[in-house]
């Protein structure tokens, strides 16, 4: 603390309006400067040193679909313009904490006009907005347009349904759709439009290279859908259905790729434990595995029709 000087003192001082050396040269002073001034040293330090350790949580991830890609692409080039904005106004502004700072006789000065620091500021400031624009606009369609891939003949294509929001398409029409639903607490996968259409939970089974289609819906809150490789978030409303895709890469394991995420939208009290992943497999391991899920989900049916818990919906002979 500095030492208190008498009130009248002060006053004297403040009437005579001249700089007292004394007041500020006081060795009381140095202290807090230096306290401070470590504190601001601490602080930098401890910005600083996970940089390192949260660099792959800094960047979305990718790899796992061309959209995945283009955002994280988008997001990086983004963000090296704000770093160059960051930057820049950091030097800036402890270039005049050191320059400006009150010294010894310094006279505070008034508001002054620039016009041109004014103008040019002005139009710094829009011309990167608009390059940031134009570059997200030029980059779009990569994200939301999928790009041909290798169609699935033996998947049963979905009937395509009236939306108002448009469904990815690629250019050569040829895609899988399968529809997601999200539930409190649980992610229910149905490969086709039946009632008794092969489905799984939690985890997707999806084959590599080709569109995947998602169709995603809610049976009771929003929920949300993503697995940050895969692209985007697309949230799961009640009510409404919103769309997006992916198109894995061929599966470097033998049991397929698994990609994680889980439900991105605050959603009840099971919220953190609603997971989701999907598993990325050859076309070959894809047939199987429907063949089989068809198999389950005929089983169950029937099982559920002989308890009388479900209506039979057997064809009639
Ligand atoms: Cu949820």
């Amino acid at each position: 603390m500095p030492m208190r000087r008498p009130i009248s003192g002060t006053l004297r001082h403040a009437r005579s309006r001249r700089y007292d050396p004394a007041a500020v040269s006081s060795s009381s002073f140095s202290k807090p400067r230096v306290t401070s001034f470590l504190a601001l040293a601490a602080g930098a330090a401890l910005l600083l040193a996970p940089a390192s350790a949260s660099a792959i949580t800094a960047v979305p991830r990718s790899g796992g679909s061309p959209n995945a890609n283009a955002i994280a692409d988008l997001y990086n080039i983004i963000m090296f313009f704000g770093m160059i904005v960051f930057l820049a106004v950091e030097v800036f502004l402890i270039r005049s904490i050191l320059k400006y700072r009150a010294s010894t006789g310094a006279v505070a000065s008034g508001p002054t006009d620039n016009n041109k620091l004014e103008i040019g500021w002005t139009i710094g400031a829009v011309g990167l907005v608009a390059v940031l624009a134009a570059g997200t606009f030029i980059m779009l369609p990569d994200i939301t347009t999928p790009p041909n891939g290798q169609p699935i003949a033996e998947f049963a294509q979905s009937s395509a349904s009236a939306s108002l929001v448009s469904t990815p398409n690629p250019p050569d029409g040829k895609k899988i759709t399968i529809n997601v639903t999200g539930r409190q607490f649980i992610w229910r996968y149905t490969y086709g439009n039946k009632l008794d259409s092969p489905f799984a939970y939690t985890q997707m089974v999806a084959p590599a290279e080709t569109v995947v289609v998602l169709r995603i819906q809610a049976t009771d809150v929003i929920h949300s859908w993503w697995i940050p490789a895969l692209g985007g978030k697309f949230d799961a409303v009640p009510g409404s259905t919103n769309y997006t895709w992916f198109k894995a890469p061929a599966p470097k394991n033998a049991a397929g790729d698994v990609y994680t995420g889980q439900c991105a939208e605050l959603c009840g009290r099971q919220h953190a434990n609603m997971l989701a992943s999907v598993r990325i497999v050859t076309h070959a391991a894809f047939k199987v595995w429907l063949a089989d899920a068809n198999q389950q989900s005929i089983k169950t049916r029937q099982k559920l029709t002989r308890q009388g818990q479900i209506t039979d919906l057997t064809p009639p002979s």
